[in-house]
């Protein structure tokens, strides 16, 4: 028997992902680098479809079809690497190696070149939905050339998950490292929705004085309205969630240090790259490692605050109505954030990314998902050149019912001491995209002064330095 498709590396990902495409009806060869691995799938799962187990690499390639399909799902990095070097000198011109791991675009586009020149087609492929997603159908994001698409993309719809509507969330991103691009900011709106959140929480918590299974409740409303959200109906899950051993609140029993693997970096890292103010998503990444700087908290601890101020019922109930306007106010600063990464990251590789496809494939399977992403789409489906999610009717008119709940929101955090980095970096950003004029121009008058760097003026062409250490006249630079 010949497979249509080969997973080479199955651990949780790989090993869901090989029965998903088994399960939908397609001939799968499967290979691990320690062979037992392989061997248990086939034992275990092997009643779900078709698997053909190879022990080794020959026997892994002779039984794909050609041109062959060979997905990679090991760690990324140098194990990466290390399979492409393995399998590579086994393939044909025309064959594909699609890399189903959390790449870095950049190694992606390496591999995509390098692998070119053999005439191989190497397709980076973001997946989102963790081992569940793997199985029961991801959001996935696949790079590569278009050729490639025409081969892999109807077995990729056939596992994807499907949107409410029906339609399957994968599209072809772009080339080369489009894919894994668009997955790493998929993964830095994460980092993002997931501050706003804890957040929202710990003012419930705090300034309206709420008990987590309370605020459980509160999400569960919310998740039934425009928040409605994957992250926001597990959120209601972890707080009404009980420790067994103490009798607590679940969330009372957590270390509150944050960990992070790395994407949500990526996605600041390459921002700076290409000039992208997304400081929504870096100050979730940073607020991630503030908590995780234990000594220096210790050693802050008893730093002078706010006295604290509790709310009445009726004012904790209406401040609970706020909070949530804040906190879809902030989301869609988030996502605004996200997508201007994306289309510069489009702008400045060639990629030619179509936004409301990608939003499209973001409303099911992976973290993200929500209805607020249809949203998204009907944004770019009005109008593809969007040049900001803030200009589209919609998203401008539901901010501006929310931003004096927003303001209130910030105040209230302000004055009782609650740190809130998230809404107030997406409340900073909207006010500074709207404001008639920025500080900007005084930032330049100081570079100019003290590094000559020249000006621009308001009312002519041109470069401009004015004379500081003499007669403070302007010349033309
Ligand atoms: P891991 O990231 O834990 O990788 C384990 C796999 O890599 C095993 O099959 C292992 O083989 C193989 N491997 C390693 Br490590 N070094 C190798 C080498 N030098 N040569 C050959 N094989 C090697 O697995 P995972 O959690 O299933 O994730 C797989 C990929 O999917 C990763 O890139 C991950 O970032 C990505 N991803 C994960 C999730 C998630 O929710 N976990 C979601 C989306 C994407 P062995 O069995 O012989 O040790």
């Amino acid at each position: 028997t010949s497979a249509q498709i080969g997973v080479t590396g199955l651990a949780v990902m790989g090993r869901n992902l090989a029965r998903n495409f088994a399960r939908n009806g397609y001939t799968v060869a499967v290979h691990n680098r320690t062979v037992s691995r392989a061997q248990e799938l086939v034992k275990e799962f092997g009643h779900e479809g078709d698997f053909v187990l190879a022990e080794t690499a020959k026997e892994f390639v002779a039984a794909l079809e050609r041109p062959r399909r060979l997905v990679i799902m090991v760690k990324a990095g140098e194990p990466t690497d290390a399979v492409i070097q393995e399998f590579a000198p086994l393939l044909e011109p025309g064959d594909m190696i699609i890399d189903g791991g959390n790449a870095h675009f950049a190694d992606t586009r390496r591999r995509e070149r390098e692998l070119r020149e053999r005439r191989i087609h190497f397709v980076g492929t973001g997946i989102s939905g963790g081992e569940e997603g793997a199985l029961h159908g991801p959001s996935i994001m696949p790079g590569g050339s278009k050729e490639s698409y025409e081969s892999l993309g109807p077995m990729l719809e056939k596992i994807s998950a499907k949107a409410a509507d029906g339609a399957p969330c994968v599209t072809h991103v772009g080339p080369d490292g489009a894919g894994h691009f668009v997955k790493m900011v998929h993964n830095g709106i994460e980092y993002a929705d997931m501050q706003l959140i804890g957040e929202a929480y710990q003012l419930l918590r705090d300034v309206a004085g709420y008990t987590p299974a309370q605020i459980a409740d509160i999400f569960r409303t919310w998740n039934t309205g425009r928040l409605d959200s994957y992250l926001i109906e597990i959120t209601a899950e972890v707080l009404s969630h009980v420790d067994a051993a103490t009798g607590k609140p679940f969330v009372d029993v957590v270390v509150d240090q944050a960990e992070q693997k790395g994407t949500g970096r990526w996605t600041v890292q390459i921002a700076l790259d290409l000039g992208v103010p997304v400081s929504g998503i870096a100050e979730a990444v940073f607020a991630r490692s503030l908590s995780g700087h234990a000594a220096l908290r210790a050693a802050s601890r008893d730093l002078a605050g706010p006295k604290p101020a509790a709310l009445s019922g009726s004012e904790a109930a209406a401040f609970a109505d706020r909070v949530e306007q804040a906190l879809y106010a902030s989301k869609i600063v988030s996502y605004t954030q996200g997508f201007h990464e994306i289309a510069a990251g489009s702008e400045e590789y060639g990629w030619d990314i179509d936004l409301g496809a990608v939003s499209s494939i973001w409303r099911g399977g992976c973290i993200i998902r929500a209805a607020f992403l249809d949203r998204i789409r009907a944004a770019y489906d009005a109008r593809a050149d969007l040049p900001s999610l803030l200009s589209d009717e919609t998203f401008a008119r539901e901010i501006a019912d929310a931003q004096d709940d927003w303001r209130e929101v910030l105040i209230a955090a302000t004055r009782q001491g609650v740190p809130t980095p998230g809404f107030a970096a997406a409340l900073a950003y909207y006010d500074a995209l709207r404001a008639q004029r920025l500080p900007a121009a005084l930032t330049q008058g100081q570079r100019d002064f003290f590094g000559a760097h020249t000006y621009r003026r308001v009312d002519r062409e041109g470069a401009f330095h004015t004379l500081w250490g003499g007669d403070r006249s302007e010349v033309s630079a």
